[in-house]
């Protein structure tokens, strides 16, 4: 039921866009963070799952299970968490979160996983790629 809600509220958010004057849109989680995202070339998709976001600055993935709700504004507010590669959300990258996408992977438990940083080799999906692409970070020195 919730999730059918969420999907409506992003139906309606996605059509009204053309209208907004906004300049960002901001999505509160379940945990009560926030992520903003700039409406600059903004396009929103989404499936049963995620709702996708794309803009000038590229494209993040949002778990619905995960979206408590979502309006424009014109706050930046506070700097998105996002870290590509920082799948459990602790501010850096590690083999811990090697760890984190295989269980993530192994399990589908999204919980304390943000699963747009667990995109690593950002080809839009979760997958074994990205468990290689994160190790080779790590052993390349890039996280
Ligand atoms: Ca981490
Ligand atoms: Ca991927």
């Amino acid at each position: 039921m919730k999730k059918t809600i969420i999907t409506m509220l992003i139906a309606l958010v996605a059509m009204t866009i053309s209208a907004e004057t906004y300049s960002y849109l901001k999505f509160t989680k379940t945990d009560n963070s926030t992520v903003t995202y700039s409406v600059e070339g903004l396009k929103l998709t989404y499936d049963n799952t995620n709702v996708t976001i794309t803009n000038a600055e590229g494209t993040s993935k949002l778990p619905l299970a995960q979206v408590k709700d979502m309006e424009f504004t014109n706050d930046a507010g506070s700097t998105p968490t996002f870290k590509k590669g920082d799948v459990n959300m602790d501010g850096e990258v590690t083999i811990a979160d090697v760890s984190a996408l295989i269980d993530y992977l192994l399990t589908g438990d999204a919980t304390g996983i943000d699963t747009a940083a667990a995109d690593v080799n950002t080809d839009q999906e979760v997958s074994i790629g990205d468990v290689s692409a994160l190790i080779d970070m790590l052993l390349n020195g890039e996280a």
